[in-house]
C-alpha cells in the first residue's frame, strides 16, 4: 500500500523528520524497529503518541522519534489513534507529515528512501520473489493473532463490555478484512470455537512458503 493520502489526524501534518508509532512488545512494530536500525537510524525521543507540543513534533538527524501507542493501556482505541490507523493496529510512521501503515509496506518505504545496504534485492527476478514471500507472511497475521491470545495472552486480553461498545464504534471505518472489533468481541465473549483457534495454529505451524 503506498503512503496513506490526506489522513483525518491533525497530528500526521504536524511532525517532522521520522516519527514511529509503534510498541515495544508488538512483533509487527518490531520488524520496523530492525529495518531502522539496519539503515542506521538510531532510537531518538520519546514522545507521547499524541503528543504535538512544537518540540516533540521536530524530528532529529540520524534517528527516529519514537510514539509510543500502549496496547495494554489501549492507546491503539482511541479516536486520536484511530485518525492515524483506521484499523487501530501498531505500526504506523510518518515521514516528514506523510503517513504510511502496514508493516512490511513501511520497510519497503524506508529501504527506497534511506541508503545503506539495500534490504530487499533491487533486481529481478529476485525483488518480485522476495515481496511475494514477504506477502505470504503478511497474509498470515490474522492467524497470528488468534494464537498469541489464545495460548499467549489468555484472559489478560479480554476485554469489558464498556470496552468492546468503544472499540466497536472507531473501528468502523477500518479496511482490514477481519476487524479488531470482530475479533474481540469474539474472544472476550469466549464465542470462538476451539476449532477456529486451531485452524488458525495450523496455519502458523504448517505454513509452508512455496
Ligand atoms: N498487517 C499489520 C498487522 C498489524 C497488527 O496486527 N499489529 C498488532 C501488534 S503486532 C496490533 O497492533 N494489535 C492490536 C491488538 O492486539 O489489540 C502490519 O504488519 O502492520
Amino acid at each position: 500500500m503506498p503512503q496513506i493520502q490526506n489522513p483525518p489526524s491533525p497530528i500526521v501534518p504536524k511532525l517532522e523528520g521520522l516519527h514511529l508509532f509503534h510498541f515495544d512488545g508488538a512483533p509487527c512494530a518490531q520488524r520496523v524497529r530492525f529495518a531502522l536500525g539496519e539503515k542506521g537510524l538510531k532510537r531518538g525521543r520519546e514522545v507521547p503518541f499524541d503528543f504535538v507540543e512544537s518540540a516533540a513534533c521536530t524530528g532529529e538527524p540520524g534517528r527516529w522519534v519514537s510514539r509510543k501507542v500502549s496496547l495494554v493501556r489501549k492507546d491503539h482505541m482511541t479516536q486520536e489513534y484511530a485518525q492515524i490507523h483506521p484499523d487501530l493496529v501498531v505500526p504506523a510512521l510518518v515521514h516528514d507529515g506523510k503517513l504510511w501503515l502496514e508493516s512490511l509496506d513501511i520497510i519497503e518505504y524506508l529501504d527506497d528512501a534511506f541508503g545503506g545496504d539495500p534490504l530487499l534485492p533491487k533486481e529481478e527476478p529476485l525483488r518480485t520473489r522476495t515481496l511475494d514471500l514477504a506477502n505470504q507472511a503478511r497474509a498470515l497475521y490474522v492467524s497470528l493473532r488468534y494464537v498469541t491470545f489464545r495460548w499467549g495472552l489468555g484472559l489478560l486480553a479480554k476485554l469489558n463490555s464498556g470496552e468492546q461498545q468503544k472499540l466497536k464504534e472507531l473501528v468502523g471505518k477500518g479496511a482490514n478484512k477481519e476487524n479488531l472489533a470482530t475479533f474481540y468481541d469474539g474472544f472476550s465473549n469466549n464465542r470462538i470455537r476451539d476449532s477456529v483457534f486451531e485452524e488458525h495454529l495450523q496455519n502458523c505451524s504448517w505454513h509452508s512458503f512455496s
